[in-house]
């Protein structure tokens, strides 16, 4: 499919999804929106696909939904459309890893689509915030819970209250972002990180994401049994036996997905 905001590249089991609508420092608008849920979705369902890669430009991630779009919206629209959340919950359901490649802003509904990916790896320019209350607005596609749940209640309420913008550097310090690199190496950095996970066997990595965030969803000990159990399930996947065998027998494990 041939997309307007989006530019799409494979690399080997890795498919790199660049938001690409800079003359709105890539502002989430409708189009764009549904674009990506559909690049999202098609690539969660290609099997020859075992990590995505989200990025933006080296100016920007994404500053924020589309302002000028919503601007004039009505309450009766917003409800009635269920703006935002009906599409923007897709991206939190892709099963296959997705590692969000940030440089320069990644603003309100760029922080939260970042926060919706599976880990950050940010370029040292890359600015993190949620300034939706300085436009008299509240952060709508779970940034105030997920910035609660990943950074604690004392940086979330700094945040989502004053608007300010966070660094690479903080974003780090405080468990935003899995790491920080120079700029120039933000993709080669995000690449190799993907394609480690992609060599290994695509249900196993769709099983550690998925009991990674059951940890946000339930009580410790439920999460606990609930890890126990696919952990149990790893033992009917043949890549368990290959993965064990190639360690006994000290060589590279071949895994078939299997
Ligand atoms: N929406 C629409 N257009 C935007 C947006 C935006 N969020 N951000 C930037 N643009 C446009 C500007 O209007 C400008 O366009 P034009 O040249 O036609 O005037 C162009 O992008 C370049 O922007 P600037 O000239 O402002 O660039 P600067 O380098 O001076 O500033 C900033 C960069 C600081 C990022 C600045 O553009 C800014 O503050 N942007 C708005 C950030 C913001 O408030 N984001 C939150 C939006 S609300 C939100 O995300 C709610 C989330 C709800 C859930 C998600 C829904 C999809």
């Amino acid at each position: 499919m041939a997309y307007n905001c989006l530019e799409i590249d494979n690399d080997d089991r890795v498919q790199i999804i660049r938001l690409a609508r800079p003359e709105a420092l890539n502002a989430f608008n409708k189009e764009l929106m549904d674009e990506l849920t559909e690049a999202l979705k098609a690539a969660d369902a290609d099997p020859k696909v075992a990590c995505i890669v989200l990025t933006g430009s080296e100016k920007a991630f994404a500053a924020g939904a589309d302002i000028k779009e919503m601007a004039d919206k009505s309450f009766v629209q917003a409800y009635t459309e269920d703006f935002i959340t009906a599409n923007w919950e897709e991206a939190s359901r892709i099963r296959t890893p997705i590692i969000a490649a940030v440089a320069g802003y990644a603003l309100g509904g760029g922080c939260e689509m970042a926060m919706m990916c599976d880990f950050v790896i940010a370029a040292d320019n890359a600015k993190f915030g949620q300034p939706e209350i300085t436009i008299g607005a509240i952060p709508g596609a779970g940034g105030t819970q997920r910035m609660a749940k990943y950074i604690g209640k004392a940086k979330a309420m700094d945040m989502c209250l004053t608007g300010r913008m966070m660094g690479a550097e903080e974003a780090e310090r405080c468990g935003l972002v899995a790491r920080v690199v120079p700029k120039a190496e933000l993709m080669d950095t995000a690449l190799e990180a993907a394609k480690k996970i992609a060599g290994f066997s695509r249900p196993i990595s769709m099983m550690v994401k998925e009991c990674v965030n059951r940890a946000f969803e339930v009580p410790l000990s439920e999460g606990i049994r609930f890890e126990r159990r696919v952990f149990h399930s790893v033992f009917a996947t043949e890549d368990q036996k290959e993965g064990m065998k190639a360690f006994v027998e000290k060589r590279d494990p071949n895994f078939k997905d299997a």
